[in-house]
């Protein structure tokens, strides 16, 4: 029975993760019904991971081995009803062919860990998320229009070539964040693109702070809260209907650090990431950083777009049954993304030569509207921790990069875990929880697969 199990269960995982994990702690034959790993369950996990397991004692039931959890598969579409096994690499100008795709329409592509591993994101590696049709590339940029309307004094419309002219620019290193990043880790499965970690990147924006735009305007006491508008058409090709808008508190539309820009890492803001004109709000929900912007209304009420209302983008307020229906009132927006921390070296499922005893790690980390205070690594599944060395962000909102290094005292399986605490003390969890039928705020801790020998 043994060696059946062995054969069969890297498909077990993949096919019915939670019966492969019955099997392998012993839990569904009776025999061991703490949980552990021990006599045919230990062996049909080495064979599994590829590999002796050192820290076998401390490997945690109820968690898919790293070494077998997949990629997440692409989303059925109309052009492919079924669902894909395995990853679907993005074939896109100017993109790096390892983005893996999470939905074709609209076309959504997240960066697998590894990619990130540089300070600032290469367009090439920045993940994708649009809910709309992509609009055509606009050949004329400077003459690009938006308009700012609603609560204010002196409601008026600019183009880009004003805007670069008559207000000072500024660059800044901010990481831009899916609302739905890590939503792969919940149970049951939340609706919505399967994010793992990578819907996320951090680069340099150059534009001007939205506030000073505002400024002009003048916005009225009345004005509370912002609607964003955008060119890119909805998905039925219904252009009465906006694909996407949401907006922000006044407070964060007046914050320094929330921009309107034209430039990405130093060239003219890709067709893809909204250019010519984009917002950014560094730390909160990407959502709202509209792409393609034609107009920001003030409002003297919060706002009621798509993607504001009933289950988008928020969180719970009282903690809910997972999988169950969910009631709107209990939902509140979410704003700042949660603590995260990635391992972007060495990539998950690293082969290292057998007598490896020491391990350099290293990654990045971030936390929404607040700062990485400490990065911890562990290589014994959470059992013991130790603190990884952070660098200082080049300004807020940027992420922080951390290096670490692990011993491995033999050849073997090893998982490397690591986990993030904010400023205000919030750790990321061992497990996805505070479910919600969205599927955000999902913040579980980064783990990979290492092989040793
Ligand atoms: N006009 C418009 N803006 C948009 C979107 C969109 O679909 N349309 N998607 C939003 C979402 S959900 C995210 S996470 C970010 C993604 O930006 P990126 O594609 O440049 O990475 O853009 C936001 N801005
Ligand atoms: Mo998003």
């Amino acid at each position: 029975m043994a060696e059946k199990i062995e054969r069969s269960m890297s498909e077990l995982y993949a096919d019915d993760p939670e019966r492969a994990d019955a099997v392998v702690f012993g839990r569904e034959t009776g025999v061991n019904r703490r949980g552990f790993l021990g006599g045919a369950g230990l062996a049909a996990m080495g064979a599994a991971v590829g590999g002796t397991i050192p820290f076998s004692q401390n490997m945690p039931a109820g968690l898919i081995p790293a070494a077998l959890a997949q990629a997440p598969s692409a989303a059925p579409s109309a052009a492919a009803p079924a669902a894909p096994k395995g990853p679907q690499y993005l074939n896109f100008p100017g993109k790096d062919a390892k983005l893996v795709v999470l939905g074709d329409k609209p076309l959504v592509a997240e960066t697998p860990a590894e990619l990130l591993d540089d300070a600032t994101t290469p367009i090439g590696k920045f993940y994708i998320r649009n809910n709309g049709q992509i609009p055509e590339e606009n050949k004329t940029p400077d003459k690009w229009e938006f308009a700012i309307d609603g609560e204010v004094n002196k409601p008026f419309k600019l183009t880009l070539g004003e805007l670069k002219s008559k207000y000072k620019p500024q660059t800044m290193r901010f990481v831009l964040e899916c609302g739905g990043n890590g939503r792969s880790g919940f149970t049951p499965p939340a609706r919505g693109n399967q994010w793992t970690n990578g819907g996320a990147g951090c680069a340099e924006w150059t534009g001007v702070r939205l506030a000073d735009v505002l400024k002009t305007a003048g916005v009225k006491s009345s004005g509370i809260y912002t609607a964003h508008y955008a060119a890119d058409l909805h998905l039925s090709g219904d252009a009465s209907k906006p694909t996407l808008s949401r907006g922000v508190r006044i407070a964060k539309a007046m914050d320094p650090n929330s921009m309107i820009v034209w430039a990405m890492n130093g060239e003219p803001l890709p067709n893809i990431h909204g250019g010519p004109v984009r917002l950014i709000y560094p730390g909160w929900a990407g959502s709202a950083s509209q792409k393609w912007l034609t107009k920001i209304t003030i409002r003297d009420k919060e706002h009621d777009g798509p993607g504001m209302t009933e289950f988008s983008y928020r969180t719970t307020i009282k903690p809910m049954i997972p999988g169950s229906k969910g009631d709107p009132k209990n939902m509140k927006i979410l704003e700042s993304m949660p603590v995260r921390s990635i391992i972007t070296n060495p990539g998950n499922g690293a082969k290292l030569a057998a007598g490896t005893r020491e391990v350099a790690l290293r990654g990045a980390a971030w936390a929404g509207d607040n700062i990485v205070e400490a990065v911890d690594i562990s290589v014994d599944y959470g059992s013991s921790w130790k603190p990884a060395k952070i660098t200082p962000p080049k300004n807020r909102y940027d992420w922080q990069r951390w290096t670490a290094s692990a011993k491995l005292p033999s050849d073997g399986y090893y998982e490397v875990w690591v986990r993030a605490t904010d400023s205000r003390g919030n750790r990321q969890p061992h497990i996805t929880g505070n479910w919600n039928p969205q599927g955000y705020g999902g913040n579980a801790m980064h783990r990979i697969a290492v092989l040793v020998g």
